[in-house]
């Protein structure tokens, strides 16, 4: 049984008011709280969420933090994007006021089993992966998380049959408390958001909360190939793990080109090699971690491989746009660290032209270097981040500082020759630019539609 929480009559701050914030303060004042909502953007930017709050009763604080306020409260729902140390929270618990994520909150109220994923990349494909064996399998699935829709949002369809799938990011589990996915996944760890998180170690020991509240009788499922995850591995949870390089005693891991999970001495085969539809090894490693994951949270082998065989990926992750000239365009916007995008560089064996950039999270472009050497044409730099790429690159790749994705195109137009690939894979948020990476790849996607139109009616 979950731990639930009364929120009737409770006063209620939820901090940061987009998908998350909205979400929080409206289902608090549902459940009887008194909801203070507040962000520092100023009220024309938060216009249509302020409405929708306002209708429901709480009061707003808008184009700044009051400090006193965060006083005042019994509990804190503190939004994704908004840094959990900020001076107006530490006083708030140095006060012994809860600081929560909302996937705290969402946790105490949502009914059924929690599949929670997180890990440094990989998290949108797998999740999605997941829910949909899931529902191949005829499972009662839903999906949320930081793949896009708040967990609180999930609550009122949830049922004590239903799987939530849920993408974890650290941000996230930064302010968790008692946060128990009956399943926990972890699917690698690199250096990303050190931005925030200022070194690896901090960062990594948020990822490991999320199996920080786990049982004996809980399941934390592990990548073995990974020696961030191994050295790290959880106490209490029964572990099971997936790997693509070695035969693994209790998981899922590659046989004679099968997906094979073992379990005390006995192996069921899931799904084959040739099932996937998705390019890279990287996600070769997705495939296993979802089909181990979608095993044990109820799915039956035949659904995990008719699933398998039937996903195509997800918007933003290795998406194909289209093919011009005989060149392809690619669109992986959602490669928002450096490790993401020598995965995305690896699933091409080139020639290629990358587009890197954006705003710098904080890690070195390096592990970049050799791949690019080997694999791409030109490498086109937008944004904040150009610079520091390019100093990181060196000579190892011919570049340019194209400034913006639509200055990218331009210039890669002149570069490409039929059998290349255009890859956008940034290497950093998109946040200098873009809304987000969504925008930033619908833009990319958009301006490669433009292309395809212009030669088409040049051909006409
Ligand atoms: N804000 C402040 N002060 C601050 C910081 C932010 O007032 O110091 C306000 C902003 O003005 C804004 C709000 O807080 O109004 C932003 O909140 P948010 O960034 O948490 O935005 P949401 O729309 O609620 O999105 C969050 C996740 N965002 C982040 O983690 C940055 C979304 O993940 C997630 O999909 C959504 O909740 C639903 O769960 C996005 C993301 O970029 C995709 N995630 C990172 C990643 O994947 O790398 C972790």
């Amino acid at each position: 049984m979950r731990p639930g929480f009364d929120l009737d009559g409770k006063r209620v701050l939820v901090v940061g008011l987009a998908r998350t914030g909205l979400v929080s303060a409206l289902f608090s004042a549902a459940y009887g709280a008194k909801v203070t909502a507040t962000d520092e953007r100023p009220i024309p930017e938060v216009a249509e969420a302020a409405e929708k709050l306002r209708v429901a009763g709480v009061k707003l604080e808008l184009g700044g933090f009051v400090p006193q306020t965060f006083l005042e409260q019994d509990l804190i729902v503190v939004s994704p994007g908004v840094p959990a140390k900020i001076e107006p929270l530490e006083n708030a618990r140095a006060k012994g006021i809860p600081v929560w994520s909302e996937i705290e909150l969402a946790w105490r109220f949502l009914r059924g089993k929690l599949v929670a994923i997180t890990g440094s990349n990989g998290k949108t494909t797998t999740t999605s992966l997941v829910a949909h064996i899931l529902k191949t399998s005829n499972v009662p699935t839903l999906i949320g998380g930081n793949i896009g829709t708040p967990l609180l949002a999930l609550v009122e369809t949830s049922v004590d049959t239903s799987v939530t799938v849920a993408e974890i990011s650290s941000f996230q589990l930064e302010t968790i408390d008692s946060f128990r996915p009956e399943i926990g996944v972890l699917l690698n760890l690199t250096p990303d958001h050190l931005d925030r998180h200022i070194t690896f170690e901090e960062y990594a020991g948020a990822k490991m909360r999320i199996f920080e509240n786990q049982l004996e009788k809980d399941i934390a499922l592990l990548n073995a190939d990974d020696p961030e995850v191994t050295r790290r591995m959880p106490a209490k949870p029964k572990i099971f793990w997936f790997s693509r390089q070695k035969r693994v005693a209790t998981g899922a891991f590659l046989r004679d080109n099968q997906i094979i999970f073992r379990h005390e001495g006995s192996e069921v085969e899931l799904a084959r090699l040739a099932d996937i539809q998705l390019r890279g090894q990287h996600n070769v490693e997705n495939v296993l971690a979802s089909c181990a994951a979608a095993y044990l949270a109820g799915a039956v082998p035949a659904a995990i491989a008719a699933g398998v065989k039937s996903f195509r990926g997800v918007e933003h992750r290795l998406e194909f746009v289209a093919e011009l000239s005989g060149v392809q365009y690619y669109n992986d916007s959602k490669a928002t660290n450096v490790d993401a995008a020598v995965k995305a560089v690896e699933a091409f064996p080139g020639p290629l032209v990358v587009i890197l950039g954006g705003r710098d999270k904080g890690g070195p472009y390096a592990p970049l270097r050799e791949l690019l050497h080997e694999r791409a044409r030109l490498a086109l730099l937008i944004g904040e981040s150009a610079e520091k790429i390019a100093a990181d690159l060196g000579d190892a790749v011919p570049f340019e500082n194209a400034g913006t994705l639509q200055q990218a195109l331009h210039i890669a137009a002149r570069h490409v020759q039929a059998g290349d690939t255009v890859l956008l894979a940034p290497a950093c948020s998109s946040f200098d630019q873009f809304e987000n990476y969504e925008h930033r790849g619908r833009v990319f996607k958009e301006l490669v539609t433009q292309m395809q139109s212009a030669t088409a009616t040049e051909k006409g």
